[in-house]
């Protein structure tokens, strides 16, 4: 069966409750936009483009709920939802251009049942439209990878961050199916383990060869000859190839600096933030019970200080290249991502 992270039936919102994994695969059904602003927040879907998709059903849900007459009305209810939406995360971009996409839609449609119909259709095609640009980037990130290699992966970047088939999980199924042996190692990523209780599980659901590692493991994993090549997602990256992505991926681009071992990010274009610069960027900060404990169990005395960042900085001269739907681009990034985004 594939993962479907979340979906629109209905009127409602489907989504798995990824808080539930690995232990349990249940989905949740919403038909308010205040739940799903808290399951983005409570990372019942997380993973960039699984919440720029749910902001936008979020919004979608929003004009049903609102029992507006006039165009004006149902606007201000929207723009009030979609700030509810847009607060709740702050590091990826996805979710920003997801509620902005909604946003404009509405605005050019002419009377509240328009407005209605017409964000609902954008909802679902932005859905459907994921995992096809997922598939396009995986079909050209598995030009990158050879026969046997046996790929690093960091956090989830998969089926459970996206709609479905994921990005950097995306090569990895593209390269399986074009008939290339594949094997993956996928770190914990601690504190809230979407290495282990999310990557690993839908790896082994689909029967892809996957073993667990502490991210204490890295070095060793490199430094053994065990990694021939990293493949992560991300949260946003700027024009300038600086990578925002899950808390302990600058420390693998670096180690895979050390090792020369080619590191490389795999996106859609909608995480790309063409304005920003570094000192702009949010990095969510976390409670720190995340850090102070794993699921129920305490693992540290009570009072202690934490320093709990959910995302961390790459540096464009860390990174080999960058996956998206539209190809692969190489350093210089300011080069590059220049030319990914005129046309021609
Ligand atoms: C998710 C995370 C993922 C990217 C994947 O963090 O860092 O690597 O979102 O994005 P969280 P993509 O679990 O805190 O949301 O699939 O575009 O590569």
């Amino acid at each position: 069966m594939e993962l479907k992270t979340v979906e629109w039936k209905d009127n409602s919102v489907i989504m798995i409750d990824q808080t539930k994994l690995p232990n349990t695969l249940e989905y949740v059904t919403y038909t308010d936009y205040n739940q799903v602003a808290e399951a983005i927040r409570t990372l019942v879907v997380r993973g960039a483009p699984a919440i720029g998709v749910s902001g936008a059903f979020g919004l979608a849900l929003s004009s049903l709920q609102s029992g507006a007459t006039k165009k004006d009305e149902l606007i201000s209810y929207m723009e009030n939802a979609k700030k509810i939406l847009f607060e709740t995360r702050p590091t990826a971009v996805n979710l920003v251009w997801g509620l902005n996409k909604i946003m404009d839609i509405a605005n050019k449609a002419n009377t509240v049942n328009e407005i209605r119909n017409n964000v609902v259709e954008s909802a679902k095609k932005m859905a459907e439209d994921d995992i096809q640009i997922n598939m396009s980037i995986g079909k050209h990130g598995s030009e990158l990878i050879s026969d046997n290699d046996t790929i690093m992966t960091h956090c989830n970047a998969g089926a459970l961050a996206t709609v479905g088939y994921g990005t950097a999980l995306g090569v990895i199924r593209a390269t399986k199916d074009s008939g290339k042996n594949i094997k993956v190692i996928a770190t914990e990523t601690r504190p809230i383990q979407q290495g282990s209780r999310l990557t690993a599980f839908e790896l082994k659901h689909d029967g892809i060869d996957v073993s667990l590692i502490p991210d204490t493991a890295v070095g060793y994993t490199m430094a053994n000859g065990l990694v021939d090549k990293i493949i992560v997602g991300a949260d946003r990256i700027l024009r300038t190839g600086h990578v925002y992505n899950k808390i302990g991926t600058y420390q693998v681009a670096t180690m895979a600096k050390q090792h020369n071992i080619p590191f490389y990010v795999a996106a859609p274009l909608s995480t790309f933030d063409m304005k920003s610069n570094p000192e702009d960027v949010i990095i969510e900060q976390r409670d720190a019970s995340e850090v102070t404990g794993i699921g129920d169990k305490k693992t540290a005395p009570d009072g202690i200080n934490v320093i709990n960042p959910a995302f961390d900085m790459t540096p464009p001269e860390l990174i080999s290249g960058i996956i998206t739907e539209n190809g692969i681009v190489k350093p210089p990034f300011q080069k590059s991502i220049k030319e990914l985004f005129t046309p021609n």
